[in-house]
């Protein structure tokens, strides 16, 4: 009796064993993506196509899977933001354009990745830049700030409201302005009412930071910003302490939900406009502020790493690291961007940049990192940050599949299987195609080269053809030489666009 009461103790342990291991081997990882504003295909060294050094990224780039072939939607920020959250192409958006000041542009009844994760039991949170617009018409930000991101999925959002060059320059805390006085209420708008305040068109002689083109409304620590903004002294944010200040939101986020399973959309400021380093990275990296807030990003990633690692639950989190569009350098102030970039190339070499059709205003650093289950490795494969929302329902088992997106998840994560065949690019509403090598870009109205910031469009009058294979940087227009290519291009392209697109006089090709 004896005996057999001890076998089936015995047995009953093995199999309580059995199940917690397959329950803990089924759990769903946590997923950190970590997003970062205008940061460029050579800001990165693991891409090593620049001089900056950025270890911490390298580190994740070395040790996970790095794709040269990653795109951003969009060579903007709000359409990009868009289409990572929604897995839908932005253009089929009239909304999902850059936002200043606007209301959200993503619907509530719209299915988006915090939602599909959530249904999955995850925990969700953002904290950083949102840029996604809030509210419905105008925004009262004395009250309730609504809908905004936790009504389209998250549980938590600590958040700017657009950028930093933006008014309000304030936090918002699941919809309230953090430290906001009642006795001192926040009035905004973007309408030319300077309340009779000082703005940086007026009193350039209060400014810190010089304007250089936009930007010279509302002066808020000395920095010049798009839009006016009245009150709300207590509430104003502290440039030079916003990496620190976003780090620790999301550190706190991590260990308060290290026990649940969690999403965290870590949405950077770095190194968009206005670049406001803290002291301790000034000067570091020889570039100026540009290159000083990306050495300052790169910090900030190796301490949320470290946070994961010190809570035991990196094994357990898939991390992606991106960029929502290609690399700008004058953005609108003089910060030296230009004078000191040196022989740092942050596009990589690729033509354009951000706002641009060229492959540099899409084409950005993009990194998939799993310690014990992604092997470090490199992909050629084309995958676009759309894929991001069927690639992770595919991984925590959810049925929800955007329509755009394809599940590349045994891409991110075994390095196996296909990337994708073709891609619409997109850049402030005008649209290109990728297929495999070639790209095409149709004709557009506009000029060349946008002056002010120094980048070329990817306006032309004539189609352009590239072959990225033989010419990477595409510097040879091929859509005279092969028009049975063009056609075969534009026919696709069509396919998936539809015909109707703005600026584009002849689409026919006799
Ligand atoms: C532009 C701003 C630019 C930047 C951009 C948004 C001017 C002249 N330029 O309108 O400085 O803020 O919007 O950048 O105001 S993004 O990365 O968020 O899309
Ligand atoms: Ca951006």
């Amino acid at each position: 009796m004896k005996t057999k009461l001890i076998k089936y103790f015995l047995l009953f342990t093995f199999l309580i064993c059995c199940k917690s291991e397959k329950i803990a081997s089924k759990k769903n990882p946590n997923i950190v993506i970590i997003y970062l504003d205008d940061l460029g295909y050579g800001d990165v060294s693991a891409y090593k196509n620049g001089l900056l050094k950025t270890p911490n990224i390298d580190k994740l780039a070395n040790e996970g899977l790095k794709f040269y072939n990653g795109y951003s939607s969009s060579a903007t920020c709000s359409p990009s933001r868009y289409a990572l959250l929604t897995g839908t192409y932005p253009w089929r958006n009239p909304r999902a354009k850059i936002i200043t000041g606007g209301s959200l542009i993503i619907d509530t009844l719209e299915m988006t990745l915090p939602k599909m994760l959530k249904e999955k039991g995850y925990k969700t949170g953002i904290v950083g830049k949102w840029h996604l617009g809030l509210g419905i018409d105008k925004i009262d930000y004395n009250k309730i700030i609504y809908p905004g991101p936790n009504e389209i999925g998250f549980d938590y959002s600590y958040i700017m409201a657009d950028t930093q060059d933006r008014v309000p320059s304030a936090y918002i805390e699941d919809g309230k302005v953090v430290n906001l006085d009642p006795n001192d209420p926040i009035e905004v708008n973007f309408n030319n009412n300077d309340y009779g305040l000082p703005t940086g068109l007026k009193n350039p002689e209060l400014t810190s930071m010089k304007w250089h083109h936009g930007h010279n409304g509302s002066i808020v620590n000395g920095v010049p910003r798009i839009g006016f903004m009245k009150g709300g002294i207590k509430a104003r944010w502290s440039d030079i302490d916003m990496a620190d200040h976003f780090l620790k939101k999301a550190e706190e986020y991590i260990v308060k939900n290290k026990e649940e399973t969690f999403f965290l959309y870590y949405s950077l400021q770095q190194p968009h406009v206005p670049r406001t380093p803290h002291p301790r990275f000034e000067g570091k990296s020889g570039m100026g502020p540009r290159g000083d807030v990306i050495i300052e990003a790169d910090w900030c990633i190796g301490e949320l790493y470290k946070t994961l690692e010190s809570q035991g639950i990196l094994k357990n989190t898939l991390i992606i690291l991106s960029s929502d569009n290609g690399p700008v350098l004058n953005d609108g102030y003089f910060d030296n961007a230009v004078e000191m970039i040196g022989d740092h190339n942050p596009s990589g070499g690729l033509r354009g940049g951000k706002y641009s059709l060229f492959e540099a205003g899409t084409r950005v650093p993009f990194i998939t990192y799993w310690k014990g289950k992604i092997n470090s490795g490199v992909s050629n494969e084309i995958i676009s940050q759309l894929d991001l929302f069927n690639s992770i329902s595919e991984i925590v088992d959810s049925e929800f599949k955007s329509n755009d997106g394809l599940n590349l998840s045994n891409l991110i994560i075994n390095n196996q299987g296909k990337g994708r065949d073709e891609l619409i690019l997109e850049a402030t509403t005008r649209t290109a195609y990728r297929n495999k090598n070639w790209v095409m870009i149709p004709p557009y109205n506009g000029q060349k080269i946008n002056k002010n910031v120094n980048i070329e469009l990817g306006n032309s009058k004539n189609f352009m053809l590239f072959n990225l294979d033989e010419d990477p940087f595409q510097d040879n227009n091929l859509a005279k030489k092969e028009p049975e290519k063009l056609k075969q291009m534009l026919s696709d392209f069509i396919k998936i666009r539809g015909g109707k697109f703005s600026n584009i006089k002849d689409l026919k090709l006799e």
